[in-house]
C-alpha cells in the first residue's frame, strides 16, 4: 500500500488532519488501532476556541456544529462562595468558545472521511514507523490479522500519548518535558439540564469543581406515548478534583452530587439540579511536551507530542493546530518548492503548545487545592482569584488564553 500522508490515529488531530489533506488534494491513508464505535464513543473534550470552529467550518465540516454546538459568551468563576462571571467577547475584541462534544466532532469527520476521502481503516494498528531519516518512510501495521506494510512520502503520528510514533524518534534527539499532578479528575455525565447557563469552574478548600454541558440531544419518546415523537433531552457534564488514585466505582451517585453542590455553592440562593448519571471515570492530570515534533519525515500531532491538564480545554484545539499547520506546510512546499514551512514546523507548533501549557498549569494550580497544600497557598489562590476579578488586564489574560492563540 502506497500514500502521500501516512496518518496514525483517527483521533480529532488524524481525522481533521485527513479532512484538510483531501481538500487540498492530496492523498492520505488513516490506520486507527480501534474500532468505529469505539472513537465516536470515547467521551473527551467539550470545549472549541473561535479558531478550531473556524477551522471545521472552512473544512466543511461544520454544518452539524453549527445547528447543535452552544456558542458561549462567558465563563464563570467561583470562590468564597461568590461568582465572577467573564465576558469573553467583550475582552477579547469579540471571541467566543462553542461547547460541541469531541464525540461529535469525530463523528462528522469519519462520515465525510468515509463519504469523500482516502482510506481510513479502523481496526489497523500501526506496529512502528521505519525509515523516517529517508525518503520513504514506512508504517508496519496490522490489520484484521494481516500484517501489511504502508509507504509513504510523510507521516504523521496523531496516535495519542501512548502511541507508536513518538518512539521512533531516536533518543538522542527526543528531549521530554513533564508534570504529573497530585490529583484526578472524576468526570461524569448526567441527564440532567444544567444548572447554569455557561461553565462554572469552582475552586473551594475540598478541591476543584466543573460544571460543563454537553448540547441537548433528541431522544425519541418511547412507543405508546403522545407526540412529539422526539423531544431534546439535557446533558449535563460535570468534574471533581479527587485523589490521584482514586476510583471511579468509589464514588456513589450521591456522593458526587454532595460534592459537586458543596464545591460550587454560593450565598445568593443559586442551587444545582441533580439528575441520573450515566457515566463516570477518572482522569490523571499531567503536562507533558517532546521536543522536537519532527524527525525527518515522521511529524507528531496532538496527543502523541502533548498533553495538557484539561482545566484549560486546550488539547484538542492544540491538536488542531497542528493538523493545520502541518498541512499549510505541504501545501506551501508542493505550490513554491520550498521546504521552509516544513522544516519549521516544529518550531511553529511548540510556540503554541507552550503558551497552552503556561495556561493550562495557571488555570489548575489556581483552582485545585495540592494534598500538602498550606494556608498560605489557599490565600494566594484566593489572591489570584481577586486579582482577575478586580483587573481588567489579568483577567483579559485568562480571556485571551481562554478564547485561543492565533494559529497565524
Ligand atoms: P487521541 O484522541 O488520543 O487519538 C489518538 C488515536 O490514535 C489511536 N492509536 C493508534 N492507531 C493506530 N495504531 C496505533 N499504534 C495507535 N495508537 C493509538 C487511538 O486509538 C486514538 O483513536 O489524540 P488526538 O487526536 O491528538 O486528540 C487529542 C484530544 O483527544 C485530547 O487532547 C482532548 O480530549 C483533551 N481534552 C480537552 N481538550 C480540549 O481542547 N477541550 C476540552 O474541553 C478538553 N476536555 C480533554 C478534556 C481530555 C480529557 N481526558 C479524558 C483526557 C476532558 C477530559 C476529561
Ligand atoms: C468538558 O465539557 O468536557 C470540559 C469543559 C471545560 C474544560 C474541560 C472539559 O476545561
Amino acid at each position: 500500500m502506497r500514500t502521500t500522508v501516512g496518518i496514525i490515529g483517527a483521533g480529532p488531530a488524524g481525522l481533521l488532519l485527513a479532512r484538510l489533506l483531501h481538500r487540498a488534494g492530496i492523498d492520505s491513508v488513516v490506520l486507527e488501532s480501534r474500532d468505529r464505535a469505539y472513537v465516536e464513543h470515547r467521551q473527551r473534550a467539550g470545549i472549541l476556541e473561535q479558531g478550531t470552529v473556524d477551522v471545521l467550518r472552512e473544512a466543511g465540516a461544520g454544518r452539524r456544529m453549527e445547528r447543535e454546538g452552544l456558542r458561549h459568551d462567558g465563563i464563570e468563576l467561583r470562590f468564597g462562595r461568590r461568582r465572577h462571571r467573564v465576558d469573553l467577547p467583550g475582552l477579547t475584541g469579540g471571541r467566543s468558545v462553542t461547547v460541541y462534544a469531541q464525540t461529535e466532532v469525530c463523528k462528522d469527520l469519519i462520515a465525510l472521511q468515509l463519504e469523500e476521502g482516502g482510506p481510513l481503516l479502523f481496526g489497523a494498528e500501526a506496529l512502528a514507523v521505519e525509515g523516517a531519516e529517508g525518503d520513504r518512510p514506512r508504517i508496519p501495521f496490522r490489520h484484521q490479522g494481516r500484517e501489511d506494510v504502508l509507504e509513504c512520502d510523510y507521516v504523521v503520528g496523531c496516535d495519542g500519548f501512548w502511541g507508536v510514533a513518538r518512539k521512533a524518534f531516536p533518543a538522542a534527539v527526543s528531549r521530554v518535558f513533564e508534570r504529573s499532578y497530585p490529583y484526578a479528575w472524576l468526570g461524569v455525565l448526567a441527564d440532567v439540564a444544567p444548572s447554569h447557563d455557561e461553565l462554572v469552574y469552582a475552586r473551594h478548600d475540598r478541591g476543584f469543581a466543573l460544571l460543563s454541558m454537553r448540547p441537548p440531544v433528541a431522544r425519541r419518546r418511547p412507543c405508546g406515548e403522545a407526540a412529539p415523537l422526539s423531544v431534546e433531552s439535557f446533558v449535563s457534564r460535570l468534574y471533581l478534583q479527587v485523589p490521584a488514585d482514586a476510583r471511579a466505582e468509589e464514588w456513589s451517585d450521591d456522593a458526587v452530587w454532595a460534592e459537586l453542590e458543596t464545591r460550587s455553592a454560593t450565598d445568593d440562593g443559586w442551587t444545582l439540579e441533580r439528575g441520573p448519571i450515566t457515566q463516570k471515570s477518572v482522569t490523571p492530570m499531567r503536562s507533558f511536551v517532546h521536543e522536537p515534533m519532527r524527525h525527518g519525515r515522521l511529524f507528531l500531532a496532538g496527543d502523541a507530542a502533548h498533553i495538557v491538564p484539561p482545566t484549560g480545554a486546550k488539547g484538542l484545539n492544540l491538536a488542531v493546530g497542528d493538523a493545520v499547520t502541518f498541512v499549510r506546510a505541504l501545501v506551501h512546499q508542493r505550490e513554491t518548492g520550498s521546504p521552509g514551512l516544513l522544516d519549521a514546523y516544529s518550531t511553529t507548533c511548540l510556540r503554541r503548545v507552550w503558551q497552552a501549557e503556561r495556561f493550562s498549569y495557571d488555570m489548575t494550580t489556581l483552582l485545585h487545592r495540592a494534598p500538602d497544600a498550606t494556608d498560605f497557598d489557599a490565600r494566594l489562590q484566593l489572591a489570584r482569584l481577586e486579582r482577575i476579578a478586580t483587573s481588567r488586564a489579568a483577567e483579559t489574560d485568562l480571556a485571551e488564553a481562554y478564547t485561543g492563540f492565533s494559529l497565524d
